[in-house]
């Protein structure tokens, strides 16, 4: 018998790497949806006829609980959030309902169906916001900086919590940030790929952006849903962190892109307060000794070999006539 896994987010950047990921691994794919007036399955309409879609939402308890009884998995993976931080300042109580307080919807509906369920909870490197400690690792404490940084440590205490009072299998992966070319556009490593390929193809003329500073420690997603899957194999539940090691700034990301076109970023690069935050993460980089001692994990593809293949491929989604949704 085929094993049975259940995302949610599967419309997600993650969803649907880690959706292709199962499949490959011969497994029955089951992704939660939410009901939207316009379908948005874009990421997942190459594998649509491969998955099992049931209607579900995280603010929904109910909806939660049906949808496990109907795919009954033997994991659950929760990826499903607000997850974009500059909207989680002004949807701060919707982005915790979703982000937190779903978390809880989850787990607690996993306990009543199939306390056996296997659990991973999409945990995030923004939660160390005001880093305590250089590199950042599982024993780092949290300041997280913005709504969307506190919902994820509610997230990853509730997953902790529930493993500790219930015996669930229950992990969280700490995900530095992964990008893609299924990335967001409002993220920013998409934001300048997509406009620097416009700018080259002359359909832009300049990109507007926020804090140049700040520096992150960015991999490749189709990596990152190996790890998800890897830390659900183990024999005991635990915490990861999943990172490069690696740590750009928003400017060497903004350099290396320009000038991987032949182009010079201070020709086009306009900052726009609008795109500055109220609390900043000023500096992250994580250390993922852990994840490769005990998952055999490593990345597998560098920062600049991404920026590279997110750019190669806006430029053909804008040479075939589409754009970004
Ligand atoms: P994403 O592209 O924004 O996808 C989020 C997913 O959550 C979408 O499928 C979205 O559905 C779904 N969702 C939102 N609200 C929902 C609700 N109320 N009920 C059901 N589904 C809902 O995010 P991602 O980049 O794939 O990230 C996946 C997860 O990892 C998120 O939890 C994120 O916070 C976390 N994370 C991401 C990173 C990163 O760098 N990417 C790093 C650390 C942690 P719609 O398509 O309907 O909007
Ligand atoms: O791409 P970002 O919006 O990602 P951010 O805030 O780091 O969050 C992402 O990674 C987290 C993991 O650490 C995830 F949990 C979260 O869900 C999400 O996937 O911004 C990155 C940096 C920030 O410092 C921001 O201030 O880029 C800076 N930035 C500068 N100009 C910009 C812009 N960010 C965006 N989105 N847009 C700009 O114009």
């Amino acid at each position: 018998m085929a094993k049975r896994a259940l995302i949610t987010g599967i419309t997600g950047q993650d969803g649907s790497y880690l959706a292709e990921f199962l499949l490959n691994q011969g497994y029955e794919v089951f992704g939660l949806v939410r009901r939207t007036s316009t379908v948005n399955f874009n990421r997942i309409e190459h594998i649509q006829g491969k998955l099992n879609l049931i209607p579900g939402d995280m603010l929904d308890q109910t909806s939660l609980q049906l949808a496990l009884q109907e795919c009954q998995p033997q994991e659950v993976y929760n990826l499903a959030a607000q997850s974009f931080v500059q909207t989680s300042w002004t949807q701060p109580v919707f982005t915790g309902d979703v982000t937190a307080l779903g978390v809880t919807r989850l787990l607690d509906a996993i306990r009543h169906v199939d306390p056996t369920i296997r659990f991973y909870q999409a945990s995030s490197s923004e939660m160390f916001g005001k880093v305590r400690e250089v590199p950042q690792r599982e024993t780092t404490p949290f300041y997280p900086r913005s709504p969307y940084g506190v919902a994820k440590v509610y997230g990853h205490w509730i997953t902790i919590n529930y493993r500790e009072s219930y015996d669930l299998h229950a992990t969280s992966g700490i995900l530095f940030n992964h990008e893609s070319p299924r990335r967001g556009i409002e993220f920013v490593t998409r934001k300048v790929t997509y406009n620097v390929a416009k700018i080259k193809l002359g359909m832009a003329s300049e990109l507007r952006l926020g804090n140049l500073d700040s520096r992150r420690d960015w991999g490749f997603a189709g990596d990152y849903v190996r790890a998800m899957w890897l830390m659900l194999q183990q024999d005991k539940p635990d915490d990861y962190v999943i990172a490069t090691g690696e740590t750009h700034s928003v400017e060497e990301l903004v350099s290396v892109a320009f000038s991987y076109l032949d182009l010079d970023w201070h020709d086009f690069v306009v900052q726009d307060a609008r795109f500055m935050r109220p609390a900043e993460v000023d500096l992250l980089v994580g250390d993922g000794s852990k994840a490769g001692e005990n998952l055999g994990w490593e990345p597998e593809v560098s920062f600049t070999e991404l920026i590279r293949m997110m750019i190669d491929a806006d430029l053909e989604l804008l040479k075939s006539g589409g754009h970004a949704q």
